[in-house]
Formats: structure tokens, C-alpha cells, sequence
């Protein structure tokens, strides 16, 4: 267990008495920038809009310069309503080289007040949504270590500018372990002048990791409900209410607002194109969290675009949950180090054991995703595949064969005891996983449902193989020499559908040319997709009546081509029966 201590004495104000009258005398110092043509109102209940005040007896003239030095860089409007900015010449130089390190543009955050406007990007059905009054209040804990001043700072104060005041009780930094001065005095400074009464900071004595960070900040938390958000996010108009009220109605309701993003570089925030649709969670095989779209029946489900949606799977960062189901349903993982997988554990959990995983669509929250993690991991260990791996032994029951199959380089590692989570998963009386995969997310088994499954070789020896290829888009479908070992490249499926197929991708023909390439490409379905085994062994397109043909050629590549029975790169066996 960490020792987590308060090292920010909060000195708390009582509402509505404090702050305004530290108002009513002249303010030594507003926090609020006066932004030229700055023509906000003021939001009802806004705690911000209360134009925080540092007494005089408070103020430190150093850490006062240091504010003031950031203030200096800011320009007012910039980035207002969202606006991606451009920076040019010798700025734009220094921003790339910053990019190169901090895996975001910190030039230009540093430049963006923190109170800049985001646009109503919302369904124009929420704008008629009605919620409760009396929601449950709620605690917000943002995370970090080694975050940057400005897009911490800018997270906290869009949370305070855009949260109704009589839900917000809190806000729980927890630090961990960060090395940036920035984040030391000057931050215990910046909260214990600007916002006295409800932000609460934490600071970790060791490296903890995202995991037992989020626990520790559960721990103190007193409201009724938690909300985690990543130390990079700006929140949108009414982003509050709609999560509250869904956690109201049931509070085994898990809720995650859409995701938007904000541009790493430009710091645009970015609305999905207008269309008001929005993906949701899932997850892949060898164990990572992907989006995917609104399954067909799950549309047909949900009242409109902008109703509760069920979700597989979370992404993680942002969602809310009440705070003693969090605890009852198995908090988190205590065991899983630093990053990745514990929003998967959760998602899985969650629904496994009698909870509701929902995105929230009219609740919105723009996040920075960074191509890279500007901190360090301590023993450089991959910390995602020993998390995923713990999850997995607990969660997937049999499943975990297509795992170790695509990460077999887990299957003996140490991941540590596993007991607690697996007796956890026992009192609970959770739901196997085969449950999850029937009812909350039809994925594609790729030795189940199937015809043959494994490696697909013709009497040449040559298999299909995805020549190493990234899935996420179209690529050319390749034949190699067999490999020894079963090895993921050369892993395919022939779906009972009569797709020869990839985790997501299926084969189609290429071109009107015979004999064509043949390509993969997301599944859909469709009959340029299809594909039929006949009793010798010939794969044929049944829209083409082309055959799969595996000679191997300079190109490496598979062919389609007219169909010969007696041609053995045109004769296919798969390594696997299905599994029963
Ligand atoms: O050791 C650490 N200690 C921390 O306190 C490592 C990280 N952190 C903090 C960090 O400063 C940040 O505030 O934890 C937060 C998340 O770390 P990021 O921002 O580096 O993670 P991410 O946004 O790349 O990753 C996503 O997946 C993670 C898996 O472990 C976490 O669940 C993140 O919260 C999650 N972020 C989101 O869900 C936002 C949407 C991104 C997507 C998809
Ligand atoms: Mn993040």
C-alpha cells in the first residue's frame, strides 16, 4: 500500500462566503485573464465565474512572477471556440522540436488561456434533454505524473468553468511522483491561492502508476459518485449533468462521455466531422483497446444518437461510476503497474459481473492523444502486456488461448499472483466470459464458427500470410512459405459465412484482371467477401467464380485466378478443425 499524503494544506472557504467577499474588496489578483473582447457570461453556478481572488496575505512574490510570467505568454481569444492554431516561422520550430519531446505542442498550449470557449458540439437533441435536480454529487480525480503545467492547469479550470456548482464537490489531484518543478511549490501555491475550498492535491511518495493512482484518489474522495479524467482534457457545455443522472437512475450504470479529440498539435477540437455519430470500445485478440462502430443491434436499441449507448469496453481515462459500486464490483487491480490494460479489466469486469458499461453521447470531453508517453516507465518493462495478461488469465476463462496465441512471448512471463482477482471474480458470481462474448459484444472467434482455422497451405507448402501488414487498412493478401511454428501472419480463418479472414479483415478480390491480387479488407459482409471450399480443396469466389491461388511469385502476393483442379497452389488445406 502507498502512503499517499496531503502535502497541500486545504484551507477550506465556505461557499458563498469566503470568496465573495474576498471579492468585494479589491482583488489583489484575478485569476480570470481580461481577454480583449471578451463577451462570455459568466455560467450560473460556475465557481470560476466567482473570479477567484488571492488575499494579500497569501501572496508569494515569487511563485506570483512565475504566474505572471505564464500569463505574459498567453493571447487572449486564442483557440477560442475550440479553433485550431497555426504557428509559424521560428515558433513553429521551437513547437516541433517541443513536439519531439512532450508528444504534444506545449508552445502553443502555453500560448491558449486556460479559460479559452469550446463549441456546443453535442447532438442538437441534448439541448432538450432534462435531468433531475437532485443528481448525486461527485468527486473528479485527474491523475499525473510529469503532465504539463498548461494542459493541467486548463483541465482543471474548464472542469470548474463548465460543472454546475451544487454537484461538484471536489477535485483530487494525485501526483505521482512527478519530477517537473513545475508541478511541486508552484502548483501546491497555484491551488491553495486559486481554488482553496475544493481542489485537493495528493502527492504519491513513489512511482505508482495510473492504476494505483486512480486508487488513491478514490480513497479520499467523498461524494457520491467518481470521476476520473487524464490530466489533458477540456470538458464541454453540460458535459456533467447527463452522467450524473444515468448513475442516478441505476448506480451500477459505469458511464464514459464521447471522447473527442483535441489536435496535438493545432489544439483544435476536433467534432467528428459534425455527424454526431461516435464510436464505441472494443478490443482485439492479442489485447488492445480499439473502437469500433455502434454493433447493428445496439443502434436499433438505443433511442437516438444522442441516448445512452452500451459500450464492450471503455477507453479508460474518462468515465464515471458510483463511488461505492467502484469499490463493491473490485475497484481496480492493485497489482497492474504504471499503463495499459486496466480499462479493459474493468470494461470486462464490469459487465461480467452485473454492471453496465454505457457511453454517454451528450456528454462530451475533448482529450490530447499523445503519439507517445512523454514519461518515463521505470524498468522500462511493458507493463501494458503483464496488466493485459493478468486480465486476461482472470476474465477470459478458454479465451485466453487466442491471446497466448498472438502473444505467446506473455505466456511465461511473470505477471504475478493473480489469486485475489480470480477469488474476487468467484464472490461476485460473475458471468463467463462467453456470456460477454454472446450478449454484450458479437465479436468474430477465430477458431469458432469456423471451417478451418490456423494456417491455410496449399500442397506447395505455401500458406497465406499477411506479410506483416497493419490490419487497420487495406492491404494485399501474400502467400510465404510455411512457417514451423504456428506464427500470427500466417494466421487465418474460413468463417462458416465463408470469409477467409483476419481478426477484422476479410479477402476480396482486387481487380477485374484474371488472375488478380487479392486483398483484405475490413469485413462487411458482403458478397465480394465470400468464398466457398469445395471437397477437393479449391477456394472459390462465389461471385467470380475465381479460385485462391497460392503460387509463389516474386510478389509474394495471392492471386485469384481461373479455377484448376489439378494446380497444387490452388489446393488448400487448413491446419484446424473447429473447436466444439
Ligand atoms: O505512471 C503513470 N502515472 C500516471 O499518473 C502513468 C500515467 N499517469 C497519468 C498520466 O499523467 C495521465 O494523466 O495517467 C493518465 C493517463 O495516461 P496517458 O494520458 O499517458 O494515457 P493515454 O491517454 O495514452 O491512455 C489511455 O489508456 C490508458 C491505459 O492504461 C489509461 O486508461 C488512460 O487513462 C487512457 N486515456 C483515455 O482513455 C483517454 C482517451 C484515449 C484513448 C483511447
Ligand atoms: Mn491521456
Amino acid at each position: 500500500h502507498i502512503n499517499a499524503q496531503e502535502s497541500n494544506e486545504v484551507v477550506r472557504v465556505p461557499e458563498n462566503s469566503g470568496s465573495t467577499d474576498l471579492t468585494s474588496k479589491k482583488p489583489a489578483l484575478r485569476l480570470h485573464l481580461k481577454l480583449r473582447g471578451d463577451k462570455r457570461k459568466p455560467k450560473v453556478g460556475s465557481r470560476y465565474a466567482k473570479s477567484f481572488s488571492v488575499r494579500p496575505g497569501d501572496r508569494d512574490p515569487y511563485y506570483e512572477s512565475l504566474l505572471a510570467d505564464d500569463e505574459r505568454k498567453m493571447v487572449a481569444g486564442l483557440g477560442d471556440q475550440g479553433a485550431g492554431v497555426e504557428l509559424h516561422g521560428e515558433e513553429k520550430k521551437r513547437a516541433d522540436a517541443v513536439m519531439k519531446i512532450e508528444a504534444f505542442n506545449l508552445v502553443l498550449s502555453q500560448k491558449i488561456p486556460y479559460n479559452r470557449t469550446l463549441q456546443d458540439v453535442r447532438h442538437p437533441n441534448c439541448k432538450n434533454m432534462h435531468y433531475p435536480e437532485d443528481l448525486p454529487s461527485v468527486s473528479i480525480v485527474i491523475i499525473f505524473t510529469d503532465e504539463r503545467w498548461s494542459t493541467l492547469i486548463r483541465t482543471i479550470h474548464s472542469v470548474l468553468n463548465m460543472s454546475p456548482e451544487r454537484y461538484l464537490k471536489e477535485i483530487i489531484l494525485v501526483d505521482d511522483f512527478s519530477a517537473h518543478d513545475e508541478l511541486k511549490g508552484k502548483l501546491d501555491y497555484y491551488i491553495k491561492t486559486r481554488f482553496p475550498s475544493f481542489v485537493k492535491l495528493l502527492r504519491l511518495p513513489k512511482r505508482s502508476g495510473l492504476i494505483r493512482a486512480r486508487l488513491e484518489g478514490a480513497k479520499k474522495a467523498t461524494s457520491e459518485v467518481l470521476l476520473f479524467l487524464d490530466a489533458h482534457c477540456e470538458v464541454t457545455v453540460d458535459w456533467l449533468p447527463p452522467l450524473l443522472a444515468r448513475i442516478k437512475e441505476d448506480r451500477r450504470n459505469v458511464v464514459v462521455p464521447i471522447i473527442d479529440v483535441i489536435d496535438d498539435k493545432n489544439f483544435q477540437y476536433q467534432n467528428n466531422g459534425g455527424t454526431y455519430d461516435f464510436e464505441l470500445g472494443g478490443f482485439t485478440w492479442n489485447g488492445h483497446f480499439t473502437w469500433i462502430e455502434t454493433p447493428p443491434e445496439e443502434a436499433k436499441r438505443r433511442k437516438s444518437l444522442a441516448h445512452p449507448t452500451r459500450t464492450p469496453t471503455m477507453a479508460g481515462g474518462l468515465f464515471a461510476i458510483d463511488r461505492e459500486y467502484f469499490w463493491e464490483v473490485g475497484s481496480y487491480d492493485e497489482q497492474m503497474d504504471i499503463w495499459g490494460g486496466e480499462n479493459l479489466e474493468m470494461s470486462f469486469r464490469i459487465w461480467q459481473c452485473g454492471g453496465n458499461l454505457e457511453t454517454i453521447p451528450c456528454s462530451r470531453v475533448g482529450h490530447i492523444f499523445r503519439n507517445f508517453h512523454p514519461y518515463k516507465f521505470p524498468g522500462e518493462k511493458d507493463t501494458h502486456g503483464i496488466n493485459t495478461a493478468r486480465f486476461v488469465r482472470v476474465w477470459w476463462d478458454d479465451y485466453q488461448r487466442l491471446f497466448f496465441q498472438m502473444r505467446p512471448e506473455l505466456e511465461h512471463t511473470d505477471i504475478g499472483d493473480i489469486s485475489e482477482r480470480t477469488e474476487l471474480k468467484k464472490r461476485l458470481k460473475c458471468k463467463p466470459f462467453s456470456w460477454y462474448l454472446k450478449h454484450i459484444y458479437k465479436k468474430f472467434i477465430p477458431d469458432e464458427d469456423v471451417i478451418g482455422w490456423g494456417r491455410a497451405r496449399t500442397k506447395e507448402d505455401i500458406c497465406l500470410d499477411n506479410l506483416q501488414k497493419d490490419e487497420e487498412s487495406t492491404q494485399d493478401l501474400g502467400v510465404f512459405p510455411c512457417n514451423g511454428e504456428l506464427s500470427r501472419s500466417q494466421y487465418f480463418s474460413l468463417s462458416k459465412k465463408g470469409e477467409i479472414r483476419r481478426e477484422f479483415t476479410c479477402a476480396k478480390i482486387k481487380t477485374k484482371r484474371i488472375p488478380s491480387t487479392v486483398e483484405l479488407e475490413k469485413c462487411d459482409g458482403s458478397s465480394d467477401q465470400h468464398w466457398r471450399l469445395t471437397p477437393d480443396g479449391l477456394l472459390v469466389h462465389t461471385k467470380t467464380d475465381l479460385c485462391l491461388d497460392g503460387k509463389k511469385d516474386s510478389s509474394s502476393l495471392a492471386h485469384a485466378d481461373y479455377c484448376h483442379p489439378n494446380r497444387d497452389s490452388q489446393l488448400w488445406s487448413w491446419e484446424n478443425e473447429p473447436k466444439r
